[in-house]
């Protein structure tokens, strides 16, 4: 029988690490089906893939055999089928604060060094790999920048106030990934340190890159 709940992640992807974080907050057990991302063509690609997320990204989250993409889209669910703990605060106006600061991740920094994104720019428009880390250097900063000056502002013990929310599901893998094209970080010390304050915790640990069944050593 099929598990109740199923991941296609890819162990470095920074949206399925998000999933995962959220998965583990909320003590869910899922079943991991990896999806390489580069292999085969990237196995997004194949229609089967498709078939669930027409994206062809990951993650995608099955629950009881239904498909849902976008990793902002599965926190979301999540949080309505199991309300605590709570990922996004039932106030307007501070739901709206996390969402900003979950977007600012979502929309402003991570499609813009994804994969697809960076392969298009080297085939189309012919980026070098010098053009290419500057590129990356660049977005990151730009939305670090941003999130900084938030969370000097709504920053408690975590991102939002003294309690995990879905800032943290965001924040957190977009700063390993900044870490993977060494972005400097020296300019964000409040992002730092909410990192620092769920990095020792069982639902971050486990949802880590390196502790999934698919991580490949950097070579
Ligand atoms: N907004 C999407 C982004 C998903 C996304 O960009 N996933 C990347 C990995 S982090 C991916 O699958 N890239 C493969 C590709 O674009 O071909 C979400 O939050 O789920």
């Amino acid at each position: 029988m099929a598990a109740e709940f199923i991941l296609y992640s890819y162990y470095r992807s920074s949206a399925s690490y998000r999933a995962r974080i959220a998965l583990n907050l909320k003590k869910i057990k899922f079943e991991y089906r990896p999806v390489h991302l580069l292999k085969n063509g990237g196995e997004q690609n194949q229609s089967e893939y498709r078939r669930l997320n027409p994206s062809g990204q990951v993650p995608c989250l099955i629950h009881n055999g239904k498909p849902i993409g976008q990793s902002m889209s599965i926190l979301e669910y999540l949080d309505q089928i199991l309300p605590e703990p709570n990922l996004f605060p039932h106030e307007p106006y501070d739901r709206a604060i996390v969402m900003q600061i979950c977007e600012i991740v979502n929309s402003g920094i991570q499609p813009l060094q994804n994969t697809s994104v960076l392969a298009e720019l080297e085939k189309t428009y012919g980026l070098t790999s010098e053009q290419r880390k500057a590129w990356i250097h660049e977005w990151n900063r730009h939305g670090l920048t941003a999130l900084e000056e938030i969370l000097k502002k709504t920053a408690g013990d975590h991102a939002f106030g003294d309690t995990i929310t879905a800032a943290e599901c965001f924040i957190v893998p977009q700063v390993f990934s900044a870490n993977r094209f060494g972005v400097p970080l020296n300019d964000y010390p409040t992002v730092r340190r909410v990192c620092r304050a769920v990095e020792e915790l069982e639902a971050f640990i486990l949802a880590h890159p390196s502790r999934q069944p698919d991580f490949e050593s950097p070579t």
